[in-house]
């Protein structure tokens, strides 16, 4: 797609809409997929058809006529691309040049049609048989030290390849198997589990029908996870107040027309999505949500003194709660005025929201990487739970908390064994099913995975698909430090930048994606992954594979693994690549609670769901209960905050135009931003204390004091709608600014969402550069 020239302007549209209408058709044109296109998005998240592989929404049992959003049509119009990369593309192409490449340039050749082998001498790729690969893999893999080697997993791969790889990771002796849930919802993974019990959300789909209020805290709805629109309009429509935290105004949040409905298209009519929208310092959940509490709870105290009804739901918290008389003391004794400095808002704006929560017979708590990624992320999530175990609102209809997923298999792929965490895992299970000795030490998850890269520790790294050099922080280090590792394995579908840098011995492998048809010797497989609301379904390809030369990745995996492994008659790689039905066998006898019956309710409309404990108020905490867990404070990043008024706090954000690493276009249309990436969203207060006006052209300094320096240029400044002391700028070109060890306390995902930094502007000259 050829650059459209540089616009900031802001948009009036609302989310949806013509602009929906448009995006997806043309990138099925750019694709050149116009005609198979359109016919394909029509099985896309439907019984008997393949999911989505952009993002992890529910798909409902009843599917509407067209279950697909402009993102998720971008996500497969991309997948389905008539491009190739051709077969002389490194004949004519160094690596080193292609370093020049961006993101989308990259991934805009076209998918991988053979398997590779690193030149390094010549710098480039050359074809490799596929035997030859898997032999070359293994000889090398023999001789190392398993716990030296990483298996890195981005989200995407199936329930089947997720549980091959694990159980290879651990038939080779490691639990080194980080995955992009480590920079991700791993907050929530680590959160969850302390406050009420599971690692998951609680959420179905129905409680949309029934929730008389929902609450929604740093997440962005119209770029990622667009579906959800339509459950959010329908309660809106009932007049369901819905509550939105989060220092952008996104567009998703605000108003949203249908771009199914014919007649909403027509009349360009709009549905208010938000009833109260509050924005919020960066990091200023915990205050706001503490106003929100001591607001109810000071309420309550006066209610009962006076005799009249409730504000909290008592009974529920004598029942099933554990350390409610500390956080309430604690809520009493916080100061309005704290509050209000920490969280960026009035103290009665968190009135407000307290008093339309408080009257609300139920409500659901969503939200996303604007509580996650940030120092305090652990505890923002804690104190969402907190809030909403005042009222009794988890295990009854209409309510919950509903963390909203990221790729479209990352839950799954934590219910089945990628992890680095052996207590996550049945290990005896393992041990006898496959008469083996699992490790039971903790692996490395992706931060420590990187520090181990930093070090030299690491003689393999195995990447099944991802961009990890690429989404990871502190890219110049990491990119550095990388070739120090002998051997890295890519399985991708498109070239990234990760396959620009490479160990001393490096393989890119291509793969089926999701979409493609995936025949083996027991006929067309079906996968299966797991949605965010806990359900499991199946999935199947539609359209011819991109190249005769793919394997699925299942296969690849097992390739790898058998010129890894010695035999072993109880791990039957070659009965489980003929039919995939033989690995969910195994599947079920791993996890026979949560697989029952697998190979024949995959394919129930709608996915079958995991047995979820705190839906039924069963707490599997220490305590037997849910747990108030009261934080540490409001101090949420690095100490800089509100002190220094020359330090800024960078929130790295998504455009509508990405999956993450993943650049489809240059355009983030609800931000009003057109043809650039490098862009600093900025409060005009800020710019002009700062002496920046618009379209200045500045570099960014990572403000902390550890001897390196992090540094990104060439940002066009662009004044926004955006609280003081906060910028945006787009992930992953922010990602050298953020400093490996500055990651959310307890769950080690990266803080990309506070990064302190200083501005600068550039010369005239350096900027034209
Ligand atoms: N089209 C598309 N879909 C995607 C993705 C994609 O890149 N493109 N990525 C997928 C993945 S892996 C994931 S994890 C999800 C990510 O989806 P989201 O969870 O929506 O993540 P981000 O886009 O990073 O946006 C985070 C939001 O948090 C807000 N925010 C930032 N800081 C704070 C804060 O301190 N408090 C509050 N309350 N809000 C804050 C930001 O303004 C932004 O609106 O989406 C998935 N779906
Ligand atoms: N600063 C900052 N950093 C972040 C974030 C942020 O908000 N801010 N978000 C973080 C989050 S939430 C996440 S989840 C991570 C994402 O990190 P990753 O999951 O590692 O990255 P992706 O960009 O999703 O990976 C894209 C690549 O996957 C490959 N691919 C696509 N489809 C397939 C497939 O079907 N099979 C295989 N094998 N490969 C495939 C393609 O080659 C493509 O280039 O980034 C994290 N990094
Ligand atoms: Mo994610």
């Amino acid at each position: 797609m050829a650059k459209r020239p540089v616009s900031t302007k802001p948009y009036s549209g609302p989310a949806g809409g013509w602009g929906s209408f448009r995006s997806v058709e043309s990138i099925l044109l750019q694709e050149e997929r116009i005609a198979t296109g359109n016919a394909v998005l029509l099985k896309q998240n439907k019984p008997g058809g393949y999911s989505c592989v952009s993002c992890s929404w529910a798909k409902p049992r009843e599917p509407l006529p067209f279950e697909y959003c402009e993102n998720g049509a971008k996500a497969t119009a991309w997948e389905i691309t008539r491009k190739r990369l051709p077969d002389d593309f490194f004949e004519t192409h160094t690596l080193t040049e292609l370093l020049s490449w961006s993101d989308h340039d990259l991934e805009a050749i076209g998918r991988l049609t053979r398997p590779m082998r690193l030149d390094r001498a010549r710098d480039r790729w050359v074809p490799v048989a596929w035997e030859d690969a898997f032999r070359e893999i293994g000889a090398e893999l023999r001789g190392m030290d398993p716990r030296r080697t990483i298996f890195y997993a981005s989200g995407r791969a199936s329930l089947e390849t997720s549980y091959i790889y694990g159980l290879f990771a651990r038939l080779y002796g490691h639990n080194n198997l980080p995955d992009s849930s480590n920079m991700c919802h791993e907050s929530t993974s680590v959160a969850l589990p302390q406050a009420i019990g599971a690692p998951v959300g609680t959420v179905q789909l129905e409680d949309f029908r029934d929730t008389a209020c929902i609450l929604s805290f740093g997440q962005n709805v119209g770029s990622n996870s667009p579906r959800m629109l339509h459950p959010l309009q329908e309660a809106a429509k009932r007049d369901v107040p819905i509550i939105t935290f989060n220092p952008l105004k996104e567009r998703g949040w605000e108003r949203f027309t249908n771009p199914q409905s014919p007649q909403e298209m027509l009349t360009l009519k709009e549905t208010r999505i938000s009833s109260q929208y509050h924005q919020l310092r960066a990091g200023g959940d915990i205050a706001a949500i503490t106003g929100m509490c001591k607001a109810l709870v000071e309420a309550d105290d006066k209610a009962m003194a006076a005799g009249r009804a409730p504000i909290l739901d008592h009974a529920f918290i004598q029942q099933h709660t554990h350390g409610f008389d500390s956080f309430a003391a604690w809520c009493r004794a916080q100061d309005w005025a704290e509050l209000e400095r920490w969280s960026g808002l009035a103290r009665q704006a968190m009135m407000d929201a307290a008093s339309v929560y408080g009257a609300a017979r139920s409500a659901i708590g969503i939200y996303g990487m604007g509580l996650t990624q940030h120092k305090k992320g652990v505890e923002n999530v804690r104190m969402l739970v907190n809030l909403l175990l005042l009222r009794g609102n988890i295990g009854k209809p209409g309510a919950g908390i509903l963390p909203v997923r990221g790729h479209s298999n990352v839950q799954g792929q934590r219910t089945v064994g990628i992890t680095e965490k052996p207590e996550l895992v049945p290990m005896d299970g393992l041990a006898e099913q496959y008469g083996f000795e699992p490790p039971r030490d903790t692996g490395m998850n992706t931060v420590e995975a990187c520090e181990a890269i930093l070090e030299g520790r690491v003689q393999a790294f195995l990447g099944l698909g991802g961009n990890f050099l690429r989404a990871v922080p502190e890219t110049q280090r990491m990119e550095a430090a990388w070739p120090g590792i002998r051997l890295t394995v890519q399985v991708a579908t498109k070239l990234n930048r990760n396959h620009l840098i490479n160990g001393e011995v490096a393989y890119l492998l291509p793969c089926l994606g999701r979409l493609e048809v995936d025949a083996q010797a027991g006929g067309e497989q079906a996968v299966t992954c797991e949605d965010t609301m806990t359900h499991i379904h199946a999935s199947r390809g539609t359209v011819a594979p991109a190249s005769p030369h793919l394997l699925s990745e299942p296969a690849i995996v097992a390739g790898i693994a058998k010129a890894t492994l010695p035999p072993n008659p109880r791990v039957t790689w070659d009965e489980w690549m003929g039919d995939y039905g033989r690995i969910r066998d195994a599947i079920e006898a791993s996890y026979p609670e949560i697989f029952k019956d697998f190979n024949r309710r995959m394919d129930e409309p709608g996915g079958f769901a995991r047995p979820l404990a705190a839906r039924q108020r069963e707490w599997q905490t220490e305590t037997g209960k849910a747990n108030f867990l009261v934080p540490a404070g409001f101090r949420t990043d690095l100490g800089t905050d509100l002190d220094d008024p020359e330090i800024l706090q960078l929130i790295t954000l998504r455009s509508n135009d990405q999956f993450n690493t993943t650049i489809y276009g240059y355009d983030d249309r609800f931000r009003g931003i057109s043809g650039t990436r490098e862009v600093l969203l900025m409060n005009r207060a800020d710019a002009s204390r700062l002496g920046l006006k618009e379209g200045d052209t500045v570099s960014l300094t990572t403000a902390v004091d550890d001897n390196v320096l992090r540094q990104v240029h060439g940002l066009r400044v662009v004044p926004y709608d955006i609280p003081q002391g906060a910028v945006g700028g787009y992930y992953p070109e922010c990602n050298p600014l953020i400093p490996l060890w500055h990651y959310a306390e307890g769950s080690k995902v990266p803080a990309a969402k506070s990064v302190p930094v200083r501005i600068r502007r550039q010369e005239a000259r350096m900027a034209a550069e």
